[in-house]
């Protein structure tokens, strides 16, 4: 009967095969075929979104067949799996990405052609899926697409939150946020998987029992929600294999409550289990602090159990000893949001499956790989034990466990050294007493990553130095890398077959290292002449969106200039703000002889502010003050426009990368874990002006600081710099500060707290103390820039040397030392 199921299995697969064919007229009568049954609307007429989702849908049936042979293959290999858990994945689109990765773009854009319509535009009607806030969600993205292209055998668990991250509108300079409903027009992406869903339960009490004398704990819960799989398939680039990333839905759990049923209310009653889906409803647009919300620990469980279940519930399918688990699955935790995985397997294991304490625990410490992100200690995540007792009070009693056979331990090793073993305590005692995640997590986990060399040296010394000192064997770090697919391939199509061009082979999109291949050629004119052609048509792209979006007419022979990322205070868009104000003033005070050799420049900045954080959103409001003064200033012309893209997402990324000439990643030394859009500029042959923070210590061994223009305090100058009761200041930095603080921008009182940042002896990120390098920095790039060849030979070495940030290589890293997984290669 084997004989004949694989008989059958092998009749499916060439059955699929004659369905789904790729060629121009197949791929037409796929999308005519969606557009008439699956969107409903008459072939003779239909537009552009409609064209869109009728594509798209034929796209998904491709993704869903290799992702369906994929879950075939894994499943009768059973290697060991990974298990990426993360609150927030920033996606993007999917359309571009996903036709490339099949490998199918081309025969797509011919199809498309032949029915009236082209690709890109067509591509333009996709909205971005934003389920994350900046760096460490777009991290997530780019990993998973790297998973799923070496062909490891991994699955992605978060929330599918209903509303993403807010749209960020800008009215008369300051933010806004408008919610971002994201699935209004149905998403072609995701399959909705009604038969998988598992109960999640919160609240209540827990019974003490005995069985044959042996005790064990009953959760009573006082409600329960279901957990809805929303599957979205992953596909790898140049393989058959496309994994899952499977997010949550929470629905009203299908127990009925008779009780409330029956008291007649039954309008309330109905209401009442509705509620249940406010747990998915919207992400937390807050990174790096902790809000000590009640929804958000509810999220993070909600997500955690679902998740959990879906494991072990694999797991058992074929396994019915909880000693190999370590063997087959890996745990990777992303920051500690979802940390209280560890407590929940813990849990399971004890109370389900009624292991003993000590071989659960055994089992447990095999499991889990985490990973901060964070360098500030202040930031991390600290759980009210009066909120995780109301809402998990069985977690809370295996917390305390856990804790006490730690300190135990603990104890005998350093011996009654109470301010230590306070510190690494998981339970901070206080006014309010927390659960400290992060030691939970560095506990029980068998690796703690950095996200950057730089980033480890900060966790071993700083951030979690007693557990450092205790474990040194648990610290590694993996430098943060990106998906060249996404940031070369889908964004700059024409820097794409430049490089394919001039290496001979497509062979680097698989393997980026051929990248420094592009190293001979740095100064071949003319590969200089097509780069700078490239470049080119990519600037043009980001004028023209820049003049739609503003009304400003940009210079294409400026330097584009570009800062894109979260607003923050230590990322210091304060300080290139400033730098643009000095530089205003110079041209202001120059004879007219001097101006002429003002290189002109067209500085762009873009990022969200979370909405309770008011300095970062007094810094949108500077830029846009600022940029009212400079872009109606006669004098100042084509030498000077700043232009403040809003609502900075993946998608706007896409387009403002290849077109710029010069980023800047500027954070106070010491305060950026890694930084990843540095990454995205670098492959796209763009300059960087940096601090020597997280990853770009790395980059600069890796192109050579001479083709960067590094500035700025040292991570071991800081703390004596802030120590100091006043620095030197620069004259130049003080009159700026000045300017805006007398209300030469307008708006005096609102910036007047602003100001108050920077003064001297206040100045906690060194704005002051690091400006005059800032300058020479700035001044530099402006003499290289109008030496042509000179900088073009740097922006080739740029992408040559960007190889190392590759998330493949980041991939590799984490599988080969702490996940133990191997590719698992579905035949084609
Ligand atoms: C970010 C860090 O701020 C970046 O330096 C880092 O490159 C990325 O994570 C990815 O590792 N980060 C974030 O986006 N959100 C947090 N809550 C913490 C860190």
């Amino acid at each position: 009967s084997s004989g004949q199921s694989r008989g059958k299995a092998e009749r499916m697969f060439r059955l699929m095969d004659e369905f789904l064919k790729n060629d121009p007229m197949s791929l037409q009568k796929d999308i005519i075929h969606h557009v008439e049954f699956t969107v409903a609307r008459s072939r003779f007429s239909f537009d552009d979104f409609e064209a869109y989702q009728a594509l798209s849908h034929s796209v998904r049936d491709r993704l869903i067949e290799r992702w369906h042979d994929t879950h075939q293959h894994f499943k009768k290999k059973d290697p060991k799996r990974l298990y990426f858990l993360s609150l927030e994945f920033l996606m993007g689109r999917s359309l571009s990405n996903s036709v490339i990765n099949l490998g199918i773009r081309d025969e797509y854009a011919d199809a498309l052609a032949q029915l009236g319509f082209e690709f890109e535009v067509l591509a333009e009607q996709e909205g971005d899926a934003a389920l994350g806030n900046g760096g460490l969600a777009r991290l997530s993205a780019c990993q998973m697409d790297s998973l799923a292209t070496l062909d490891y055998p991994a699955m992605g668990y978060g929330l599918r939150y209903q509303y993403g991250l807010f749209r960020q509108i800008i009215v008369d300079g300051y933010q806004h946020e408008q919610p971002d409903f994201w699935l209004n027009f149905g998403n072609p992406w995701e399959i909705e998987r009604v038969q998988v869903s598992y109960s999640v339960k919160f609240y209540g009490t827990v019974e003490e029992k005995a069985s044959n004398g042996v005790k064990y704990h009953v959760w009573v819960p006082g409600e329960t929600v279901e957990a809805v799989a929303y599957d979205n398939p992953i596909p790898g680039y140049g393989t058959r294999n496309a994994i899952n990333l499977r997010l949550w839905a929470a629905k009203p759990s299908g127990q009925y409550d008779l009780e409330s049923y029956n008291t007649g209310d039954y309008i309330n009653a109905v209401v009442n289990r509705q509620k249940a889906e406010i747990i998915s409803n919207v992400l937390y647009p807050d990174d790096r602090s902790y809000q000590g919300k009640e929804l958000r620990l509810k999220q993070q469980y909600f997500f955690v159990s679902a998740s959990t279940q879906d494991i072990i519930r694999r797991f058992k399918d074929d396994h019915d000893n909880f000693d190999e688990f370590p063997d087959k699955v890996a745990f990777q935790i992303n920051e500690t949001q979802p940390s209280l995985a560890i407590v929940e397997v813990m849990r399971v294991l004890i109370d389900e499956e009624r292991l003993a304490w000590k071989r659960a625990w055994e089992i447990v410490c095999k499991l889990f790989s985490f990973t901060s992100h964070s360098v500030n200690p202040e930031g991390l995540e600290k759980i009210p034990v009066d909120l995780l007792g109301s809402l998990l009070p069985r977690h809370l009693q295996i917390i305390y466990d856990i804790n006490h056979n730690f300190m135990e331990e603990l104890k005998k090793k350093i011996g009654q050294d109470y301010r230590r073993l306070d510190q690494m305590s998981i339970v901070a005692e206080g006014t309010v007493k927390t659960i400290r995640m992060a030691n939970l997590s560095i506990i029980c986990s068998h690796t703690v990553n950095g996200v950057s060399r730089l980033h480890y040296e900060l966790l071993k010394t700083r951030v979690f130095k007693e557990f450092y000192d205790l474990w040194p064997q648990k610290f590694q770090y993996k430098t943060n890398g990106v998906t060249q697919r996404r940031w070369i391939v889908v964004s700059n199509p024409s820097l794409c077959s430049l490089i394919s061009k001039w290496l001979g082979t497509e062979e680097w999109i698989r393997n980026v290292d051929l990248l420094v291949g592009l190293r001979e050629h740095a100064s071949n004119p003319v590969l200089q002449q097509e780069w700078r052609m490239v470049k080119k048509i990519n600037k043009i792209r980001l004028a023209e969106y820049i003049e739609t979006l503003t009304g400003v007419e940009v210079s294409l022979d400026a330097m584009f200039d570009v800062q894109v990322k979260r607003i923050h205070e230590y990322k210091r868009q304060l300080l290139n703000i400033l730098g643009i104000i000095h530089r205003y003033y110079c041209i202001k005070n120059m004879n007219e002889s001097d101006r002429k050799k003002v290189v002109p420049r067209v500085c762009i900045i873009g990022g969200k502010a979370a909405p309770g954080y008011e300095i970062a959103k007094k810094i949108i409001k500077l830029c846009h003050a600022v940029a009212e003064k400079v872009n109606n200033d006669a004098d100042v012309g084509d030498l000077l426009k700043l232009i403040f893209i809003p609502d900075y997402n993946v998608s706007v990324a896409e387009m403002v990368i290849p077109g710029s000439d010069l980023s800047q990643h500027i954070s106070t030394a010491g305060h950026e874990a890694s930084g990843t859009s540095s990454m995205k500029f670098l492959m796209n042959g763009c300059l960087l002006l940096a601090t020597a923070d997280g990853s770009t210590v790395e980059i600069a061994e890796e192109v050579g600081s001479e083709n960067m223009f590094l500035f700025g305090a040292k991570v071991h100058e800081v703390p004596q710099l802030r120590e100091k009761a006043t620095s030197e200041v620069p004259i130049q930095f003080v009159r700026v500060v000045r300017m805006v603080r007398d209300g030469y921008f307008g708006f005096k009182d609102y910036f007047k707290s602003l100001c108050d940042t920077v003064e001297d002896g206040k100045d906690f990120y060194l704005l002051g103390s690091d400006f005059s390098s800032y300058l020479e920095a700035q001044a530099m790039a402006d003499r290289e820039f109008v030496n042509e060849e000179k900088w073009t030979r740097m922006s080739i070495l740029s992408t040559a040397g960007s190889g190392r940030f590759s998330s493949d290589r980041t991939m590799d890293e984490y599988s080969k030392l702490s996940w133990g997984i191997q590719p698992c290669k579905c035949p084609f």
